[in-house]
């Protein structure tokens, strides 16, 4: 099972451990060291994804979702290995609040994680490209966010995103750009679960 990142998975990792007291058998793929950090204290058994053949179901967050099943992710950072695990998971579930379902992407700044090196001419180059970029801080607000892979993350203040697939294929091909916040076709089922339950199922 892979485990998605944020304040909304904890509930999953919360629930997931009771299960696994009261005899569930699964075994877990965390997507950051946060996650690791919470699973474990969860007594959840993990694997690193090296060593795993295939991961049957990724439980994840989002920080918006469109009525495709398009979505933005790396509000917290991890968006990278959360892409590569839900690339690799055979199903993607993500629960969200009400709050983050869009008619069109772009309020939540997009996440992009960029390679240190060269990360000022990286920025200029999304600066020339009107897309708006910030280099996220981390909490002293001096020194940049660093990631899980030891990257940083550049928030793009796009207001609208009206075409994220021609979006996510431009960012890719900046040199210095790792990923991209944006998941394409990529959720199979979004819960929304504050007070009524609403489910979306991505049409194939
Ligand atoms: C982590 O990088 C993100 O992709 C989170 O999955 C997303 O930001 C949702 O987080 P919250 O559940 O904390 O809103």
């Amino acid at each position: 099972v892979g485990l998605g990142t944020g304040s909304t998975v904890y509930y999953t990792l919360r629930k997931l451990g009771k299960l696994i007291k009261e005899g569930l058998t699964i075994e877990g793929v965390s997507t950051s060291s946060e996650t690791t950090r919470i699973a474990k204290s969860f007594h959840i058994p993990l694997l690193n994804i090296d060593d795993v053949s295939v991961i049957d179901i990724t439980i994840d967050g989002a920080d918006e979702v469109d009525p495709d099943c398009n979505g933005i992710k790396g509000g917290g950072g991890a968006l990278l290995y959360e892409k590569i695990i839900a690339h690799f998971s055979q199903k993607n579930i993500w629960v969200v609040d009400s709050s983050k379902i869009v008619d069109t992407l772009g309020k939540f700044p997009l996440p992009v994680e960029i390679v240190p090196f060269g990360y000022r001419q990286t920025i200029q180059i999304l600066e020339e490209k009107k897309f708006n970029p910030q280099l996220r801080l981390s909490k002293d607000n001096q020194t940049p966010f660093v990631t899980d892979s030891d990257n940083y993350i550049v928030d793009l203040y796009l207001n609208r995103i009206e075409e994220p697939v021609k979006l996510a294929q431009k960012l890719n091909l900046i040199p210095g750009i790792i990923e991209n916040g944006l998941f394409i076709n990529t959720v199979d089922t979004v819960i929304s679960g504050d007070g009524q339950t609403r489910i979306i199922e991505r049409e194939l």
